[in-house]
Parts: C-alpha cells; structure tokens; sequence
C-alpha cells in the first residue's frame, strides 16, 4: 500500500510539474508588495498530496508565494497543526488574523476559493 501511495505521489508530482500553470507576470516590486500581503498566511502540506498540488497550482497562478510547511520534515509544524488546527489532514491554510488569533482553513477548495476571493480584492 505505501509503495503504491509512493508512485501515485511520484506521477502527481512529474505531471504537476510537465503541466504547471503559469504565474502573472509582475515587477520585482510587485511581486514583493503581493508577498507582503500574503506574509500573515501558511499552507501546511505535503509535497504529493493531490490536494496540496491543487493548491500550490492556484498559488502558481495567481503568483502567491505563501510560505510552505512540510509536516513531515518539520515535527513542529505537524504539532502545531494538530493542537490549533484540530487534526492531521493536509491542506490546512493558517490565517493570521490581525487581532492575533489564527484561522486553521481546512479543505483545499475552500482553501482555492479563500485564495481566489483574495486573488479578486488585492488590488
Ligand atoms: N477533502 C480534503 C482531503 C484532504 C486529505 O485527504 N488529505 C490527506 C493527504 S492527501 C491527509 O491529510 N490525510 C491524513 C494524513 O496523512 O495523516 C481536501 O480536499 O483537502
């Protein structure tokens, strides 16, 4: 069963690859006003979660480099993960709210639909 899980990761991440969409094209400064805008939010993922390659690829399109966490390289993040956001599934997109809480957004089309809304308001 983990070999197979092991190759079904490995293809999505080659046909993520061949077939990875296209980012806008900004400036230097725009790309670091968008990352600026983008600084209070986290994806926690694994690299060949189906779900998480659905989300990195609505990120590469809208050009929004959010900062990545592997919760199987880092410990910490999958702790975190699973005292504050509830459980251990992956996506989880960690919003840090201005008043210093964190939403914990679960389900990667809720997440590709956060990201789009923001996508549509940030200019
Ligand atoms: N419906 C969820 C499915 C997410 C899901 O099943 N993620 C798997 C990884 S692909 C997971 O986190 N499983 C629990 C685990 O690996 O411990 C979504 O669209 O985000």
């Amino acid at each position: 069963m983990f070999i197979i899980r092991w190759i079904v990761g490995r293809v999505i991440l080659v046909l993520n690859f061949i077939f990875s969409p296209s980012s806008p094209k900004l400036s230097t400064e725009q790309q670091a006003e968008l990352d600026q805008k983008l600084a209070h939010l986290s994806l926690y993922q694994l690299p060949a979660c189906p779900f998480c390659v659905k989300v990195r690829r609505a990120m590469k399109r809208n050009g929004f480099n959010i900062e990545l966490r592997n919760i199987n390289q880092q410990l910490a993040y999958q702790d975190e993960l699973i005292k504050f956001g509830g459980k251990r599934k992956v996506p989880c997109l960690r919003i840090a709210n201005k008043e210093g809480t964190d939403t914990w957004l679960y389900e990667s089309s809720d997440i590709v639909e956060y990201l789009t809304q923001f996508a549509e308001t940030k200019s």
